[in-house]
């Protein structure tokens, strides 16, 4: 079938305004899955009850992917005159106020490639039903506020699906004629359609047990294909460690005698939270140390823990519509940040995710395609499920926290989660419970629901006397549909240091409390004075400490002082930041041209590396944090009008001489560190982590150093135990002109050719390659035949590796990045189009290019707009970003 050709008119654009209860609910539903060899029959009985008097019809979902085999009400055959089936609905007119419905689909899984519904992967069948997914498996009120029980039977054939799982727990199983087997499953937690999960197939369980706080057993197992077995030990590990931190940080246990997890190749995301059993995108479960690297191991510990706090917030309470999507993601994004920076290094972590923010979310914020955390407006959903709902969610919700205070924030979550229980919420809903538990007013701070953009945050000083004068001002950009915007209230929070380098406390005009971390600055006006007493000369303020708010920061501290801050800063992100500013600094003034301060900023930041690289006892993660230059996407977010060539250019000069700068200490402390890279305790990864940078100034070092680094790399390259250090290798040698290049790369496919994860590593890090000719090798890599159009994570590891991670590339001056990515996304339309919508955006940041580029790219995105039954996914985006 092709999807887009069956689809009825294209979708009307849905506004939260527009929310009416449901007409209907659903306390209860029983299905029935027959699996036969190329289709499904699914019988679903449903209780259905009106909601008051209204005289509505019946309205239920529905999608042109399945066949209606048997409809009707308390057990009568409904009259084909009563009812009304389009392409995605069905109607029935005259419905009792309470009766049982009876309706029976039929599925053909295997013919489905927008993996949503019910779909095959690798031959096993498995469901994405979030958010609009449960409607292509039956005719349901698909929608988060109609919660049902669910029972659910599953018959297969025992050999070809010898696996049967749905959410719950497992209450029967059975021996059926014809070699078939059954299994029932019952979830007695009422759940709205887009948390139904089955999975049928050949697999394998790694399983485990956990003892909960109050000591109950919970059977936990990792459903995968039987050769993966030994790569699922650090996510059941990682499950282990998320059960027990949500014990002690909220108190919240989990809740049934099963917790399932099942792996599959084919995934549109990276997991899904379906309760008590969770599908994962393989990329997220599986990882030992020769296949995944140190950040893949990492991000399995996220995910994992992601989906299980979402047991509590997103299952337990959901979310009442759509819009409120922000209420569950936001809030659990921030809980698995929480947990990340526990089991690992809050530092680290805290960088690491500000720097997600900034690549991703802040460009959405600044683009077409703003939109605030809790949208007003969406035509497909699916499209919603962005950084701005989930990261910038996540940093409101911690800005709540900074607010309230982690005690008082911990004790308003366990009341918000107390107060509903099994209900549908929003997110006002949230911040009631926050500022009546939290008892801090939050009126103002609404505002960050429902306004989109990302604030600036200016501060200059003022000497007044003895004491120091902050003067903060705020803006806000125009976003779409908002042209001007009130005030943010912004948790902003700052230190001092005295010139010894030591912090210091001085009183302040407003309320605050200082704690270590410091003092937060209650920020709620465009402009607004906060007067620091007996402050002494040479004292530095150190601003926006540990990210305190979604903003960007512009200040009069000097390159000067921004160099002191880098060696003196308690505060590890402002430390951090104090570098990452002082290069950006000086390679948008060669960028510019701006030759008279460079040489002054350039010593100011030679002495700040040295002092970096000569510092002890510091975690190595953070110092490789410190070594590494500001991204080149980050550095053209800087720019008013983005110059990708230019910026690569000069950031690669500013590499080159500090490598050359620097040759002596980055070599000693390549060899001393060197030695201290197996294992994987936290110092083994840093060391790793430390390394891989090192290596990527060695090679820019002089010719003779040059030349040891190369044999370095492909020693490493060859001889590495684990995947961290063979791919770090990798990625220098795909990006270089050695001769060896291509004998590496070969070998490394057929090193791996077996497993999709690490072959997936390999387009991408051919993708990511600067060398000049990586588009041709793109567009080439396209036929090869390890590439697929059907596999997400292959589409997006050999194309949005380039279109995103490559700059410089992308952006050639003929446009051709522009088309290649156009003709991909027009193809994979047809196959998946909620994975082709997820490419469009670098094409919609138009506007930051200079005309001929913008040009280029406004065609591009006009032809997507000629294609022939374009997807609602597609179109809504597209149109967007071209009004
Ligand atoms: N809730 C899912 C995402 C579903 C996406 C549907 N397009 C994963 C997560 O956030 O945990
Ligand atoms: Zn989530």
């Amino acid at each position: 079938m092709d999807a887009s050709s069956m689809m009825a008119s294209p979708k009307q654009e849905i506004k939260l305004a527009d929310y009416q209860p449901p007409a209907f609910f659903i306390d209860n539903i029983t299905l029935t899955f027959k699996i036969y060899g190329d289709y499904v029959d699914v019988h679903a009985k449903s209780f259905i009850k009106r909601n008051g008097n209204n005289t509505n019809a019946l309205a239920l979902d529905g999608s042109p992917y399945m066949e209606l085999l048997n409809l009707s009400i308390d057990g009568e055959a409904v009259d084909k005159a009563l009812y009304t089936l389009g392409g995605a609905n069905l109607t029935i007119n005259d419905v009792p106020d309470e009766f049982i419905i009876d309706i029976t689909t039929r599925l053909k899984p295997a013919e489905n490639s927008r993996l949503e519904g019910l779909y095959a992967s690798g031959g096993n069948l498995c469901t994405q039903c979030e958010a609009e997914g449960f409607r292509h498996i039956t005719y349901y009120i698909d929608r988060p506020d109609v919660l049902a029980v669910y029972s659910v039977r599953i018959e297969a054939d025992k050999d070809e699906y010898p696996v049967l799982l749905s959410n719950g727990d497992n209450t029967e199983n059975g021996i059926l004629d014809n070699n078939r087997h059954y299994a029932c499953w019952n979830d007695p937690y009422p759940k709205p359609s887009y948390l139904f999960a089955l999975v049928a197939g050949k697999l394998s369980a790694y399983s485990d047990r956990y003892v909960t706080k109050s000591g109950r057993e919970v059977a936990l197992n990792i459903y995968v294909r039987e050769p993966d077995l030994d790569k699922c030990d650090y996510a059941m590990q990682s499950l282990k460690r998320s059960m027990k931190w949500d014990e002690d940080e909220y108190g919240l246990e989990y809740d049934l005698g099963t917790y399932n997890i099942v792996a599959v190749s084919d995934f549109n995301m990276g997991a899904m939270e379906n309760k008590g059993l969770n599908v994962f995108n393989t990329k997220y479960v599986l990882a030992n140390q020769q296949t995944a690297t140190d950040t893949d191991f990492d991000n399995v510990e996220g995910v994992i823990g992601h989906e299980y706090f979402h047991n509590w917030t997103g299952n337990r309470v959901t979310c009442r519509d759509w819009f409120q999507l922000s209420l569950k993601e936001g809030l659990t994004v921030f809980r698995d940040q929480e947990f990340s920076s526990d089991m690992t290094s809050r530092a680290v972590k805290r960088i690491a995710d500000v720097r997600v923010l900034r690549m991703i979310q802040f460009p959405e914020d600044a683009g077409p395609l703003a939109h605030p955390i809790r949208p007003e407006s969406y035509v497909e959903i699916n499209n919603f499920y962005t950084a701005t709902v989930y990261n910038k969610g996540a940093e409101v919700i911690r800005m709540i926290q900074a607010l309230l205070g982690k005690k008082a924030f911990n004790t308003a979550v366990r009341q918000y989660l107390t107060e509903f229980d099994g209900q549908a919420a929003t997110c006002a809903d949230f911040v009631d419970v926050m500022e009546r538990v939290g008892q801090k007013d939050l009126t103002q701070f609404r505002r960050w629901y429902s306004q989109a953009g990302t604030p600036s945050i200016d501060v200059s000083r003022k000497r007044d006397g003895n004491d120091v004068i902050l003067k903060v001002s705020q803006s806000c950009m125009a976003t779409p549909g908002q042209s001007s915007k009130a005030p943010f209230h912004i948790p902003f929070m700052v230190g001092w240091i005295d010139k010894a380098g030591e912090a210091i406390f001085p009183d302040v005009s407003e309320k605050v409390n200082w704690t270590e971390n410091g003092c937060l600055l209650d920020v709620t006006a465009q402009e607004q004075e906060f007067k620091f007493y007996n402050v002494p000369e040479d004292c530095v303020p150190s601003l926006h400490r540990g990210f305190s708010a979604p903003v960007t920061l512009t200040s009069d501290i000097s390159d000067e002082e921004k160099a002191f801050l880098v060696s003196h800063d308690s505060d590890a992100y402002a430390r951090w930041q104090a570098i990452q500013e002082l290069a950006s600094s000086y390679i948008l003034n060669i960028v510019e041209g701006e030759m008279s301060i460079v040489d002054e900023q350039y010593q100011l930041i030679a002495s700040a590396f040295s002092t970096i690289l000569q510092q002890e006892n510091i975690d190595l993660s953070f110092m490789a944090e410190l070594l590494t230059l500001p991204t080149e996407v980050y550095l053209g977010q800087l720019q008013d009008t983005l110059q990708p060539d230019a910026i690569y250019d000069a950031r690669e000069s500013l590499l080159g001489k500090l490598a050359n700068d620097n040759e002596q200490s980055i070599n000693n402390l390549f060899a001393m560190f060197k030695s201290q890279t197996a294992g994987q305790t936290q110092s083994a990864k840093g060391a790793r982590r430390l390394c891989s940078v090192l290596l990527s100034y060695m090679i820019r070092g002089k010719s003779e150093a040059r030349d040891s680094a190369k044999e370095e790399i492909l020693s490493q390259f060859y001889k590495a135990s684990t995947m961290t250090e063979q791919l770090s290798a990798l990625m220098l040698i795909s990006d270089s002109d050695y001769v060896e290049r291509e004998d590496v790369l070969k070998h490394f496919y057929e090193q791996w050719q077996t497993d999709d994860l690490v072959i997936d590593k390999w387009f991408a890090v051919q993708a990511q390659s600067k060398r000049l000719d990586t588009l041709d090798t793109v567009k080439h890599l396209m036929c090869h035949e390890a590439f697929s159009y059907q596999n997400p994570n292959r589409i997006r590891s050999l194309v949005s590796s380039f279109t995103m991670m490559n700059q410089v590339r992308f952006h050639s001056a003929d446009g051709a990045g522009y088309s290649m990515l156009s003709n991909v996304i027009k193809k994979l339309d047809k196959i998946n189009p909620q994975t082709a919508a997820r490419m469009v955006a670098p094409l919609c940041r138009w506007q930051r290019l200079d005309s001929i580029r913008q040009t280029l790219m406004i065609d591009s995105l006009k032809e997507l707009l000629n294609v022939e039954n374009l997807s609602d996914d597609v179109r809504e985006l597209v149109q967007k970003s071209l009004q």
